[in-house]
């Protein structure tokens, strides 16, 4: 099995919305035109001259489009995203190499008021994010005004140290009564006043773009390479992350609970996977759902138990395109009270502080 997202180095447009993260997958495209690679002694392509590389955070309050965003710039889908806010849990890279550079995103959890541990340490590893990468992009949802979330944010950057871009995601469907008619046109849309003043007034660099449909993200990447300096690559150009595929695993059957259920069940719920046996024709997936009451365990099993049932069954078939080979997945649901508040539990389900 493979260990890592890495396909044959071929062409794409980085552009390009993101597509299925499976698909994309065997698919096995990337590298936005990183062709004639001239590969050093010890493996990894000795960079052409002028070339730039870093490490650009992407940060933002819930549901702006953080993730969305990294799929597209780097043609995969790499980080699961969904209408609930606060779907990103762990800090993510998506890594984009092109002739011109090699930019390694880091995907971050929203940033917002923390109800339980869980959130505190989602947070707190975003904020940390924030001093240890290169540049920054700050994502905002343009279909809608500036908000307090958006301003909590813009006060933890006012003393980093690193270039920021600030990110006028949703440029598709911003709501004309917000456009001003009287600013400067960024990228053929008019911005809306308070984003624009923001940036002014901490002299950010401005791009506004829909990470949905691509509008917008070639300037925005040109920006965003101008922020880096010289480098090496850090990784080899067909690499387009560094998770394991269990955590993929994992992520696949959240991505079809955040897909079914509401309110508080996707946010409760975490993902363990407890073993994957590798046999000659099948490999077989046992993977436990922490829930933390009796009553979100009912809704997640359903009536007759037709609900995990559709879980399964589309985490599977999402699982088997993974892995190219058949898969047996047998999913268990257990009730861990309380185990967003629990220290404990936090780390052993993989969330803990990162610096
Ligand atoms: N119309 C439109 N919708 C978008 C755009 N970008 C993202 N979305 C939608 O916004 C929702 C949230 O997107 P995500 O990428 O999961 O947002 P996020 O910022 O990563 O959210 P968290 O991980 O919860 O912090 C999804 O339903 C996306 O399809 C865009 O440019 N235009
Ligand atoms: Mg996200």
């Amino acid at each position: 099995m493979n260990s890592d997202l890495s396909p044959d180095a071929e062409t794409n447009a980085p552009i390009e919305p993101a597509e299925d993260l499976v698909e994309a997958f065997l698919r096995g495209q990337n590298s936005g035109g990183a062709s004639d690679i001239d590969y050093g002694v010890g493996g990894m392509p000795i960079p052409p001259k002028g070339f730039r590389s870093g490490f650009i955070g992407i940060i933002g309050r819930p549901n702006v489009g953080k993730s969305t965003l990294m799929n597209t710039l780097v043609g995969q889908k790499i980080a699961i995203t969904s209408p609930t806010a606060q779907t990103t849990r762990n800090r993510l890279k998506g890594i984009l190499t092109t002739d011109q550079a090699q930019i390694i995103f880091v995907d971050t959890p929203g940033i917002h008021k923390p109800h339980h541990r869980l959130g505190e340490v989602l947070v707190k590893n975003a904020q940390n994010a924030i001093h240890s990468v290169d540049a920054l992009v700050f994502v905002v949802d343009g279909s809608t005004d500036l908000g307090g979330g958006d301003r909590f944010i813009s006060d933890l950057l006012r003393d980093c140290k690193v270039p920021v871009v600030l990110g006028i995601n949703k440029a598709d469907c911003q709501d004309p009564a917000l456009q001003v008619k009287d600013l400067p046109v960024i990228n053929g849309n008019i911005c809306d006043r308070a984003y624009l003043e923001l940036a002014h007034a901490q002299n950010w660099t401005i791009a506004k773009f829909s990470a949905l449909t691509g509008e917008g993200l070639e300037d925005l990447q040109q920006k965003l390479i101008d922020q880096l300096e010289p480098g090496p690559y850090y990784y080899p150009p067909d690499l387009v992350t560094d998770q394991p595929e269990r955590f993929i695993m994992g992520e696949l059957i959240r991505e079809q609970i955040l897909l079914s259920t509401r309110e508080e069940v996707p946010h409760s719920v975490a993902i363990a996977i407890d073993q994957v046996k590798e046999e000659a024709k099948i490999t077989r997936v046992f993977a436990t759902i922490h829930v933390e009451r009796d009553s979100q365990k009912g809704i997640l099993i359903g009536k007759k138990g037709t609900m995990l049932k559709s879980i399964g069954t589309e985490a599977r078939m999402q699982m088997q395109k993974l892995i190219e080979g058949k898969i047996d997945l047998q999913l268990f649901v257990k009730v861990q009270p309380k185990w967003r508040q629990s220290r404990t539990r936090l780390a052993e389900l993989g969330y803990r502080v990162e610096d």
